[in-house]
Order: C-alpha cells, then structure tokens, then sequence
C-alpha cells in the first residue's frame, strides 16, 4: 500500500504559502513524503516513490501524518463514573478520594469492562493507540486490576494498553498495602505506583517510595508516581523519586506524574532540585485539564494554577509528556478522550504560546510520551517499525489544534482501525 503526499509531522513549509500551479516545487518545498507500507511496517519513506504493480494507491493530499496520539496518564477503572454515588462539589482530589471510595464498594469485574471499553473506543475514535493506565489497587479484591489486565489482552489489536499499579488510598497509610502492590505486580501490572503527598507522614512517604521502586528494580517494572499532586511546598516526594530512579539505575523507566507541588516551590530549591532530575534522566507527566481544575482549592486569591513547570522542566532537556488523567469521573466531570484538549489547556496555563511552541505542541501527546511509556523502540514514522499513524484533516498540527480538526483515519500495523468523514459545516446566509 503506498501513501502520496502526506504532510508528516508538519513537513517543512506551510501549505497554504504555496500555490497550486507549483506543486512540484511546492511538493519538495512542502515536504511531502510517500509512505509504503509492507506486512504492516514501514516499508519504505521518500519523496515520489514509484507505485508498485497493482500497489493500493491512497492520496493523503498534504494533510497532516502524525505518530498515532499517546495517552502517558489516564484512570479508566475510575472512567465514566462522575456523580455515581455523589458528585464532587469542592473540586478538590480528596472529595475525589472519599467519592471514589464509595463508588468503589460496588465495583465488580463487568462493571468496569463495560466502562473501559466505552473509554476506549472514545480514546481510538481520536486517534490513540497507546494508553498507559494507573489501576487503583487499594481494593482487597482487586477487582480492576483484574478486570484491566483481561482488557489488556482481550483490546491488544486495537489499543497497547500499559498498566500502573496505583495504590489511590497509599502504601502504609492503607491496610495490607504492601501485599497488596506486591500481588497487583505478581497479577502482571507493567509498573509499579506510589502516592506519597497522600501517605499519612513524612516517613511513611519516603518509605512508601523505596518499597515502591525496590521493588520495581526486583521485578524488572517501570515506576509511575503520583507524585506531590498537592499545592503543599513542603511536599517533596520528587527528590526521593529521582534520587532513587538514579541509583537503582532505573533512569527513564521512571515517571513522575502530577509534581504540581513543583508549581509552588520556591525558586532557589528547583534550581538546585534540577540537577538531580537532570541526572536522574527521569519523565514528567503534566494532566494540565485536572490539575488546573483541583489545584489551587484552599486559595483565596491569587490562586495558584498548579500545574508543573513544564516549561522549564522542558528546556533543560527533561522529557514532559502530557495526560488526559480523567474522563468523566470523581475528580473530573468532562472529557472525550481527546488529547487535543490536553494540549490546548497545557499550552495556555503553561503560556506556552509561541509559534513554534503551537506547532510542535503535538509532541507532548506522541513522541514524548512515547518515551514516558517506555516504547520508542517501536514508535514512530520510520522504516522499518510498525505501519502506525493517524492522518489529520489539517495541513500541519497548528491548524489542526486551532481548528480542533478531526482524525480522518487512524491506521495501527497498517491496518485502518478508525476513520471519520468531517461533518458538513454550517452554511451562512
Ligand atoms: N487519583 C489521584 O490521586 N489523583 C488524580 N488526579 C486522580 C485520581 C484522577
Ligand atoms: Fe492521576
């Protein structure tokens, strides 16, 4: 099968700078490239490629070609849950915590089947193909750890779905915790979580960290923390989380997500703080649309936005991926499962604004959380690597983000797995 004239990751030039009567010019000026894809890999990536005999021929006509959209940090066993059995008037994560609680008595397997896979075909719809989930596990039956590792399997042609054993309630502040995470990982969770500003002490924070992430070197998983997710200064899980991540030697299999404590540090601490995270060559993970809705509840005015300096994290190099985080439960009443809307909001509260900021914001959905995940090894528009990407009703990711463009086609292995056609547009008199 050969693509013409995709538009991949923006190309060079913008289209609408050239005209049409140049197109050949225009194409190479563009930076237009076919794509043939063989046996469900890239086969071969080029300007004006020849087609093959009886090749399926499909004119992508400069639209925009993007690496299929990463979701680095969702919640689908809490997905679709919002006002059941109350819903969540102060905004804050802990009436998150305790409506959850409740909501969690009635959990059973189907039930959050049933959920997940509606969440996950939002998710496609949109053009994601990879989701990196955290699963509570402060459950004494672990009823949807159990209920997401069948889905894993059961969703793999459709979605790689990774999952976070995430004790919501703690490590040592809930009981059994231990044992707990311990099962989970045995179960066949991808990475191990911990939640250490929400850890009843100091101690039991700290503590709750080096079980977490010795583990994790012991079984050979990924960590994911919820890491500070609170407007505390003082809460500084993050030191200890990249401290270890550096002498475990477990580097970029960590993640810290949330850090919105880091909002509210004082300066002269992160200019020490970003060396070690520098050397500790860790991920951030920024849920820009949660955060700056929970954060900031015990303020008056100013209130602080809460989220990340991912701006700065960024500029030092740091890998920053963004997450959706929520749709539609205890700590967050909206959400599709677009990560367009993730960007969008994480461009404005972050104020990162700039032409070429807009432009390559898309990478905080793909490449970047590709590295979050752990998968660029098999991840990217590349000869060679699996045929995945999703094609863009725009000619390059500022439009597409500005317009809220659709996903015209979403191709996993070569495979077309999802696909829209624009709707008809209001007409003016
Ligand atoms: N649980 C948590 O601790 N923090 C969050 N942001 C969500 C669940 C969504
Ligand atoms: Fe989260």
């Amino acid at each position: 099968m050969l693509f013409k004239n995709a538009n991949i990751e923006n190309g060079a030039v913008r289209a609408s700078e050239c005209s049409t009567q140049e197109t050949a010019d225009c194409k190479a000026e563009e930076g237009l490239l076919d794509m043939r894809v063989k046996n469900g890999k890239f086969a071969e990536i080029g300007a004006n490629l020849t087609p093959e005999d009886e090749e399926e021929i499909i004119d992508l006509r400069g639209k925009l070609v993007l690496p299929p959209f990463i979701e680095s940090h969702v919640h689908l066993d809490t997905c679709l849950t919002a006002g059941e059995p109350k819903w969540n008037m102060s905004g804050t994560l802990f009436e998150g915590i305790e409506t959850w609680a409740l909501r969690k008595e009635n959990l059973t397997k189907k039930d959050v089947k049933d959920r997940v896979n509606r969440a996950v075909r939002l998710q496609a719809a949109n053009g994601i193909q990879f989701v990196r989930t955290h699963v509570d596990i402060t459950d004494p039956k672990l009823t949807a750890m159990e209920a997401i590792l069948e889905l894993r399997d059961e969703l793999k042609d459709f979605v790689e779905i990774q999952i976070v054993a995430f004790p919501q309630e703690g490590i040592l502040s809930y009981p059994n915790g231990k044992q707990l995470m311990v099962d989970a990982v045995n179960m066949g969770a991808d990475a191990v979580g911990a939640i250490p500003h929400f850890e009843f002490t100091r101690e039991y924070s700290v503590e709750s960290l080096n079980f977490a992430m010795n583990l994790a070197a012991e079984k050979g998983k990924l960590v994911d923390v919820h890491c500070d997710e609170i407007d505390d200064e003082a809460s500084r899980g993050l030191e200890t989380v990249a401290a270890r991540a550096l002498e475990l030697e477990l580097f970029d299999r960590v993640t810290a997500s949330h850090t919105t404590a880091m909002h509210s540090y004082n300066n002269a601490y992160v200019m020490r703080l970003m060396r070690l995270l520098k050397m500790s060559r860790i991920n951030f993970v920024a849920n820009p649309l949660v955060n700056t809705h929970l954060q900031g509840r015990a303020d008056t005015y100013p209130k602080r936005r809460g989220v990340t300096r991912v701006r700065e994290l960024t500029a030092e190099g740091i890998n920053v991926s963004f997450g959706h985080d929520d749709i539609f439960d205890p700590w967050y009443p909206l959400g599709c499962g677009s990560m367009r809307d993730v960007v969008f909001m994480g461009l404005h509260v972050c104020q990162m604004m700039g032409y070429e900021d807009i432009m390559n914001a898309y990478r905080f959905v793909t490449v970047n959380a590709a590295r979050t995940l752990h998968i660029s090894d098999r991840y990217g528009i590349e000869m060679g690597k699996p045929a995945s990407f999703v094609v863009m009703d725009a000619q390059n990711y500022y439009d597409a983000l500005n317009y809220n463009s659709p996903v015209l086609a979403s191709y996993r292995n070569g495979k077309k797995i999802a696909e829209s056609t624009p709707g008809a547009k209001t007409a003016l008199f």
